[in-house]
């Protein structure tokens, strides 16, 4: 039978993360190849030329999936009926401005965005914030919307997953595909924490795949310490250093596969990913936060991988991470805007 259409909501659709996410909506890969969607693409005037342009670009395209495309910067038309929202679009850091400032900034973006959400998305929306600071705009916009579950607000940390499983099999020399369980913990900034201590490589551990690769645990150790994790919170400097200009097909690619895999549910035997979603208190995360942990999707929601062993190095790490999302909550609650 065929299915009803699906709204889509992506803000900043003008923008670099914008133009390499639509077209592979249009084409199935996020809500499936059978599942006709509707696009709405929501900008502030000076980005809805651009919009306007990748809107062109997708009649061109004559996909089959998709039913209409709606441009408009006006929060409340851009949410109407919005089954799935991508939130992209964020302000910046300029010149200058201080870390209070820019979560204030984004603090005026994602609230009324929230707002708009409560009193125009369909029942079932389901949200990813990708503009960054993600996990703690994706709390401003729950926050704002008091009718919407907490759960249907999650954050992106797909990509910083996605690079670190890239990065071990890059290492290890193993197709990515033979790889499950990493786990990105905490907040998606450079105190995050990459995880790979129950993960596996070709269903070996990938603790005793890097002492085979490195020649013993010590070298091993050191190389997760000194190179895995800053390597991958660091990622995204590291790509605008050698391109020239941020992370966006990978960015895009991670929000992608975050939608499809809560909505559709991941492929069976996949193991677990990384999602930021509403802690309800697992691993000592105070509640109510929007913090990464690994997490399956069966298609009904986002779950926390619970029971996990911590030892004292994941522990601290983990705890700084939280902090930091537990000092942005306050800096922003302290304004007033929480
Ligand atoms: P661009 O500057 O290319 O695009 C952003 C777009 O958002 C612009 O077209 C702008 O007009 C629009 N915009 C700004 N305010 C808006 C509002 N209130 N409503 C609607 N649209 C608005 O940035 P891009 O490279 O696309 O990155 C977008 C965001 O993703 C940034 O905040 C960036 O930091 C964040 N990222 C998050 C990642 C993650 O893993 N969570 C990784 C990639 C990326 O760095």
């Amino acid at each position: 039978m065929a299915h009803s259409p699906m709204t889509v909501t992506v803000t900043g659709a003008g923008g670099q993360i914008g133009y390499a996410l639509l077209f592979r909506i249009a084409a199935g890969a996020m809500l499936g190849f059978d599942q006709p969607v509707r696009l709405r693409l929501l900008e502030i005037p000076a980005g809805l030329g651009a919009a306007e342009g990748a809107a062109l670009e997708l009649q061109d395209c004559a996909f089959d999936l998709l039913e209409s495309v709606e441009i408009t910067d006006d929060p409340a038309v851009a949410f109407e009926g919005a089954n799935v929202a991508l939130l992209v679009g964020a302000r910046p850091r300029g010149p200058g401005m201080e870390r209070a400032d820019l979560l204030a900034a984004n603090a005026g973006i994602f609230g009324p965005q929230g707002a708009a959400l409560n009193a125009h998305a369909a029942d079932d929306i389901r949200v990813v914030v990708v503009g960054n600071p993600a996990n703690t705009n994706a709390l401003i916009a729950s926050a704002s919307a008091p009718d919407i579950p907490a759960e249907r607000f999650t954050a992106l940390t797909r990509l910083d997953h996605n690079r670190a499983v890239g990065m071990l099999a890059a290492t290890l020399g193993a197709p990515a595909s033979t790889i499950a369980d990493v786990a990105i913990w905490g907040n998606h900034s450079a105190s995050q924490f990459p995880d790979i201590a129950h993960a596996t490589v070709g269903g070996v551990s990938a603790g005793d795949a890097l002492t085979a690769h490195f020649g013993d645990a010590a070298a091993a150790a050191a190389w997760l310490d000194d190179d895995f994790v800053p390597r991958v919170a660091g990622r995204g400097a590291e790509i605008i250093r050698v391109r020239g200009s941020s992370s966006v097909a990978s960015a895009a690619n991670a929000t992608i596969e975050h939608m499809h895999d809560w909505v559709l549910g991941r492929p069976a035997g996949s193991g677990w990913t990384s999602a930021a979603v509403v802690s309800g208190g697992q691993y000592g995360v105070p509640e109510g936060l929007v913090c990464s942990f690994p997490a399956r999707s069966d298609g009904s929601g986002w779950e926390v991988v619970e029971g996990l062993s911590l030892d004292d190095r994941a522990r601290q790490r983990i705890d700084a991470s939280v902090s930091e999302l537990v000092s942005e909550r306050d800096a922003v609650a302290a304004l007033g805007l929480l």
